[in-house]
């Protein structure tokens, strides 16, 4: 691809990702497709300020995921890191709940330093991708600030600071994605969106209320998202009535839902024109079905990175496969 090309009329399959879970699926998208027809849109509603740094969660979780970097223990943060500067750290008193290995902290002095510059988190985000070897896009769902806070029985929580320093233990009442009012939708996920070479959207098995749904909260990308000629499919992250992975089924019972695959499905409606369930959960698909949804009924528990591909090939083939309804 040349300088001067537009990188969303090569993309075939937009994938929208949160952090670990999500990163799976995409991962086995980034093989199972040519890269260059690939683009994610990343969650930025867990973006932080943290000792003076920009902290991009998803995004980097993504950018380790696919240049093959990530740390497979925790799903985040890069293989084979070292914790000197956490030490150093904390034997000058500072502030060690959120852990950043030596290398990752690269990545956010970099990016801090290039944000402070006046260059954009999407224009950053590119080239550190490039950098990693990644072919794919990884395009951050806004270039201005959108904060999750998630609203607790003890008052609204910074997401990182629920998450993180508080091991998601607080009762949650609800969500507010801060910043969703003014932000500008990144504009290579809008192009991607009304391009004719877009083929599917497909909905990572990532949590639905904090890393979903504040990209669904930028206006202009739920707008682009109803109006793109291509279908949309979502993956169930609950699998069997639990969470593949962190606190989506402890949220969905804090909010008084059923924790199960069909409620996933009714979270994002008439978004979406398929759903995709595991066989455990077979006996959903008719609730799904009758609620005008197409369904594929797989294996979506992602160990290996042939589970990860196989998932994604028939996720990408059940999403081509569907005549748009709505
Ligand atoms: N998650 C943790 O549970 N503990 C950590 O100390 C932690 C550090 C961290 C550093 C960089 C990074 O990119 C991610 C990190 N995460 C950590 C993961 C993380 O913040 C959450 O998994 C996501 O934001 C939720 O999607």
């Amino acid at each position: 691809m040349s300088a001067t090309e537009n990188p969303s009329e090569h993309v075939t399959c937009l994938a929208l990702s949160g952090g670990v879970g999500g990163a799976k699926l995409a991962l086995g998208l980034y093989h199972h497709l040519p890269p260059a027809e690939l683009a994610v849109a990343a969650n930025v509603g867990d973006d932080f300020e943290h000792l003076g740094l920009t902290i991009c969660p998803d995004i980097d979780t993504l950018s380790y995921t696919l240049s093959g970097l990530a740390n497979l223990e925790t799903g985040w943060g890069r293989t084979g890191d070292t914790p000197t500067f956490m030490r150093a750290l904390a034997d000058l008193g500072g502030e060690t709940w959120f852990h950043l290995g030596d290398g990752d902290l690269a990545m956010h002095v970099a990016r801090s330093h290039r944000l402070r510059a006046g260059e954009s988190l999407s224009r950053i985000t590119t080239d550190f991708c490039t950098r990693l070897g990644i072919r794919a896009r990884i395009w951050p769902a806004s270039n201005d600030p959108v904060r999750t806070l998630v609203n607790t029985a003890d008052g609204p929580l910074a997401l990182q600071h629920y998450f993180v320093r508080e091991k998601c233990a607080p009762i949650v009442t609800g969500f507010r994605y801060d910043g969703t009012d003014s932000a500008r939708a990144n504009p290579d996920i809008l192009a991607a969106l009304s391009a004719p070479t877009l083929r599917a959207v497909i909905i990572c098995p990532s949590n639905p209320f904090i890393s979903i749904d504040p990209i669904l909260a930028l206006a202009e990308i739920n707008r682009a998202l109803r109006d793109c000629a291509a279908p949309i499919v979502a993956v169930s992250p609950i699998v069997g009535g639990t969470a593949l992975k962190g606190p989506t089924a402890k949220m969905m019972q804090e909010l008084g839902k059923a924790v199960s695959a069909d409620t996933v499905a009714r979270h994002y409606g008439e978004l979406i024109d398929g759903f995709v369930l595991d066989p455990v959960d077979a006996a959903l698909g008719q609730a799904v079905r009758d609620n005008g949804l197409h369904t594929l009924i797989t294996p979506s528990v992602m160990e290996t990175l042939d589970d990860k591909i196989r998932l994604a090939k028939e996720v990408f083939t059940f999403a081509v496969s569907l005549t748009k309804t709505r």
